[in-house]
């Protein structure tokens, strides 16, 4: 038997790396249409090669996480891509993502894109939002300013990207790595106006990498994911150094006195406009837990 990763599945046929770096088309077992377990790319699997049939995956390795859309498992790292530009970032649309990103156990960061184009003040408006919330770099798909730091982040991990439609995604992997050719254009397509020019999930390997990443296309996934509401402050990483000075264990951040998070945005500690959207996401918490009671 021998060990690989799936890339991707089309039409009933899984494209299986192997651990020499080749890749193998392969079919799955009946067994698994029976058992109701669909392949996803990501998959760590055991295959047989079989002279004249191909190859047949015999078993998957259990997840480490499932990405809903796009479907990808055993993700590592998800890279937020917005723009310093245009589109104009969805700040509450990135809070939300972020948490989902947590919740999963999956380590962020923040690649604001565009910078070659950006004004300062606009770079420096996002930058500020997260920069104590996770990993947060500046880079330019055009100039290639800031890429050969995300490379280095980008190690031997699963990375996906996601991010609005036109952030420059697809751009970024292409400017990143000389083997990858994505199609580009974005919102600037007549015929798919707003739509993402991205759509099927595949895990490209990173030329002299062990790592893979996914040009994700969507913005929305985990999009159920379920929060209670004392345990949201914990998705944000700017909040929790001062969580331990509220006075009450389990503050939510929002009418308690003597709050530590409050008085750290007060001294401008944690951005005012983030603190904001928690108490927006912290509504939505709240009214969804009350529907479930209903
Ligand atoms: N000036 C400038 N333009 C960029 C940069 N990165 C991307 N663009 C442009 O932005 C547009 C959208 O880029 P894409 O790479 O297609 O964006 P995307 O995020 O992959 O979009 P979807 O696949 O629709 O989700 C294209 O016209 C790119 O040329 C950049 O760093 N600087
Ligand atoms: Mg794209
Ligand atoms: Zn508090």
């Amino acid at each position: 038997m021998n060990k690989g990763k799936i890339l991707k599945g089309i039409g009933g046929f899984y494209y299986v790396l192997d651990e020499h770096g080749c890749v193998h088309e392969c079919k799955a077992r009946g067994r698994f249409r029976n058992d109701g377990i669909v392949p996803l790319p990501g998959d760590n699997v055991l295959f047989n090669l079989e002279k004249g049939t191909g190859g047949f995956i015999e078993e998957i390795e259990e997840r480490k996480n499932v990405l809903i859309r796009p479907k990808v498992v055993n993700v590592d790292m998800v890279a937020i891509v917005v723009s310093a530009e245009n589109p104009k970032i969805d700040f509450l649309l990135c809070d939300k993502l972020l948490i989902s990103i947590k919740k999963a156990g999956i380590t962020p960061l923040m690649v604001i894109n565009k910078c070659d184009m950006a004004v300062d003040r606009h770079i420096d408006t996002v930058y500020n939002e997260y920069a104590t919330a996770c990993e947060t770099i500046r880079v330019s798909a055009k100039s290639k300013d800031g890429l050969d730091h995300l490379k280095s982040l980008l190690g031997n991990k699963c990375t996906c990207l996601a991010g609005q439609s036109a952030t420059g995604k697809s751009s970024i992997l292409n400017a990143l790595f000389s083997d990858i050719e994505l199609e580009t254009g974005g919102l600037s397509k007549k015929t798919d106006r707003g739509r993402h020019t991205t759509r099927h999930a595949e895990l490209m390997v990173l030329e002299g990498f062990s790592g893979t990443v996914v040009d994700t296309p969507g913005f929305s996934f985990f999009e159920d994911t379920e929060i209670l509401p004392e345990q949201l402050s914990l998705f944000y990483d700017d909040m929790t150094p001062y969580a331990g000075d509220c006075r009450f264990s389990l503050c939510l951040h929002a009418d308690e006195p003597d709050c530590g998070v409050k008085k750290a945005v007060e001294k401008g500690k944690i951005s005012k406009n983030r603190y904001q959207r928690y108490l927006e996401i912290l509504k939505e918490c709240q009214e969804k837990r009350l529907r479930k009671y209903d």
